[in-house]
């Protein structure tokens, strides 16, 4: 039987952007294969928010702003480690466009995040300062929202530190597992999940 979502349950879609799919400056291989059934199961709620990785060029997470850096070694900024990316989602090119088959038309709220040179962004609700907020809690509160489910591109990274962050703003969680694409960087996918088991994150293994 088809969930019958209730009108305080929100989707939160994270990043299905060009860049992350098939032919993007980083391809995950397979991520297009998670929009349509994103585009259907988002037709079924009241409130449906879309994140957009918005990085400006020459952005502070990519390794090529750091001579010598290899793509997905770490560094330690002011506000702790971070991971550095292959350039992608950068403001003004085709890869930080969603995916041509999202349907846009579904969002009420689009959320972008990493815009600041010196700070990237995984969460949808705190950037990695962990105190730079992005105004998603409030719009939730605002329209009564208690549940959220989160779907999107990357399990291990900004789908599972946004259901992080969701269960610490007192939001009963569920992972969408099968309408996400995960990285898996060194182990990366086990201890993502294992944090969002312990966190209190339902995982919904169905494919919606
Ligand atoms: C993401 C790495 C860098 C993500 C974004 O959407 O999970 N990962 N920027
Ligand atoms: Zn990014």
């Amino acid at each position: 039987m088809t969930e019958v979502f209730r009108p305080e349950d929100a989707l939160i879609v994270v990043d299905v952007q060009n860049d992350f799919c098939e032919g993007g400056a980083f391809d995950l291989q397979g991520s297009s294969a998670i929009v349509p059934p994103i585009n259907a199961i988002a037709r079924r709620f009241q409130t449906v928010v879309f994140t957009q990785d918005f990085h400006p060029a020459g952005h502070s997470s990519f390794a090529s702003s750091h001579p010598g850096a290899e793509p997905l070694s770490s560094i330690t900024m002011p506000y702790g480690q971070q991971t550095l990316w292959p350039d992608h989602c950068v403001q003004g090119t085709q890869g930080v466009d969603f995916h041509p088959d999202l349907d846009q038309s579904l969002a009420h709220l689009i959320i972008r995040k990493g815009f600041r040179p010196q700070l990237d962004s995984y969460s949808a609700f705190v950037e990695n300062d962990r105190k730079t907020g992005t105004g998603l809690d409030g719009y939730l509160r605002a329209r009564g929202v208690r549940r959220c489910f989160l779907c999107g591109i990357a399990t291990d990274f900004c789908v599972g530190w946004s259901a992080l962050d969701a269960v610490a703003h007192g939001f009963e969680t569920v992972l969408l597992r099968h309408l996400s694409k995960e990285i898996d960087l060194e182990g990366s996918l086990a201890a993502q999940m294992a944090a969002m088991n312990a966190a209190g994150v339902v995982i919904d293994e169905r494919a919606g």
